[in-house]
């Protein structure tokens, strides 16, 4: 059976909205719910639910265009059974115990449900029905459309909200709550920050051409992370300076016999022993927090992710167990990860568990940057390129070549005398190696 879903009325006085996204295509299985379109009106932006279960047969919208309230939007081949029936039977006493308070959301979904023009909206009673009723497919977590979008504005995960609705259902009050509890414990996510990066862009080609591409999805993951670690940590950056002068001509001495084994003997691999060797003393540097249980975890392991450039974006492959192993097999290792990270072939798995990021710009030039801390880990250590710099011995100048270190760490579990000691540390160890077996 082709059944129509129609655009539903959103709120009062708006006649119709511009379609910014269309989220399906024809021959795509839909489920009730999921969304369809992205609408812009001269109030938000939102996403407009499926009222129907099926094959989507026929789309009557495009990107940028103008629809009005009531038109149809898609057509969809159900199996026969009439949807609303689901709703009918889900509406059991007591689902409308908790009101939700937002009328346009609630009749954006009420109208949509019962695929009702725009002459005809629900009514309130029904709306809250169908609001506290349906969980969005494809999510553990019960919430209405209002409830999910109150908390991406918030900037909440809302897998990570504990329902106190029916059935486990989560509420506006459950997602407040979860905010002002993160709020104490200094893990939420400034809902203004959230908001200016939501904020409508002007329109550019009033100023010249433009190109618009979508951002990849290792584009959409960095952003994320990046943006979460940003708002979410108290950072700060050390920097210090390493007088290498000696290791380079050891690194030099046996680069050779490195690269016969697969590897290249660069900074970034001593750098990746040492700093492992650092974290042992340091244990504070090989830990997360764990805020709302009130704990510090250890890890008693030394993985230590490695930033790697690729066409795609940033891409972390971690060297696992790095203390056992040796500068040779880091390098290897190294070599091999990130030719994997920019050829495709990098697993999930080979990205998890890092504990510690060395993010090296060296070979690209730069004097000093401040690395963001990839969250849950508390620090990452960011390396410039090394240059000859005159140095004083006390008696005269010496030509020394120097590597610019920087140390950005999670301020709530590093105190900076720690974060400059074990940037020290590294440094004593690159330039005097036996320093460590003292
Ligand atoms: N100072 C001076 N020279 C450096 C250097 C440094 N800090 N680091 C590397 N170099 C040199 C190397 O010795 C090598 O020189 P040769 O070609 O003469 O041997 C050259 O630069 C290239 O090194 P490399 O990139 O092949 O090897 P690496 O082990 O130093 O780095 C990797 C490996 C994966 C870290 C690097 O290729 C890379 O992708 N860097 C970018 C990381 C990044 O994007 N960070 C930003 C994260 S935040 O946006």
């Amino acid at each position: 059976m082709l059944k129509d879903v129609l655009l539903p009325e959103v709120s009062d006085n708006i006649e119709k909205g511009d379609v910014v996204k269309v989220l399906v295509k024809i021959g795509d299985s839909v489920k009730l719910d999921q969304p369809l379109i992205e609408l812009e009106t001269d109030k938000a932006v939102f996403e407009v639910p499926s009222t129907e279960e099926g094959i989507v047969r026929e789309l009557n919208v495009k990107e940028g265009e103008s629809v009005k309230i009531g038109s149809v939007i898609v057509r969809i081949e159900t199996s026969g059974a009439d949807s609303s029936s689901d709703l009918e039977a889900a509406a059991l006493p007591g689902h409308m115990a908790e009101p939700e308070k937002s009328p346009a959301d609630a009749q954006i979904t009420s109208s949509a449900k019962t695929s009702a023009p725009a002459s005809q909206p629900a009514s309130k009673a029904e709306s809250e029905i169908a609001e506290s009723a349906l969980p969005l497919p494809g999510s553990s977590a019960p919430a209405s459309p209002s409830v999910r979008r109150l908390a991406r504005e918030l900037g909440v995960e809302i897998t990570s909200v504990s329902g106190s609705g029916r059935g486990g259902r989560i509420t506006e009050d459950d997602v407040k709550a979860f905010v002002k509890e993160a709020m104490k414990q200094g893990t939420a996510v400034p809902a203004a920050m959230m908001q200016s990066a939501a904020r409508p862009l002007p329109d550019f080609s009033k100023w010249g051409k433009t190109r618009e591409e979508s951002m990849s999805k290792v584009r959409k993951l960095t952003a994320d992370s990046m943006a979460h670690a940003w708002t979410t940590i108290p950072m700060v950056t050390q920097f210090d300076k390493a007088d290498i002068t000696s290791l380079d001509e050891f690194r030099k001495k046996y680069s050779k016999e490195v690269e016969k084994q697969g590897g290249k003997l660069t900074v970034t691999s001593i750098l990746t022993a040492v700093s492992a060797m650092a974290m042992k003393e340091f244990p504070q540097f090989n830990t997360s927090l764990d805020l709302p249980a009130g704990k510090i975890i250890y890890k008693e392991y030394f993985n230590i992710g490695i930033a790697v450039d690729t066409d795609r974006g940033l891409l972390v492959p971690v060297i696992k167990n790095v203390d056992a192993k040796s500068i040779t097999e880091i390098s290897i290792e190294i070599n091999v990860l990130a030719e994997k990270a920019r050829t495709k072939k990098i697993t999930p798995e080979e990205m998890d568990g890092g504990n510690f990021t060395i993010s090296n710009l060296g070979g690209i030039g730069g004097t000093g940057f401040t690395p963001i801390v990839y969250s849950p880990q508390v620090a990452i250590m960011g390396v410039s390129r090394s240059s000859w710099e005159a140095v004083y011995d006390g008696e005269k100048f010496v030509p020394k070549l120097i590597l610019p270190l920087s140390l950005t760490y999670d301020h709530r579990i590093i105190d900076g005398a720690d974060a400059a000691r074990f940037l020290r540390w590294i440094c004593d160890a690159l330039e005097n190696p036996l320093s460590i077996f003292l």
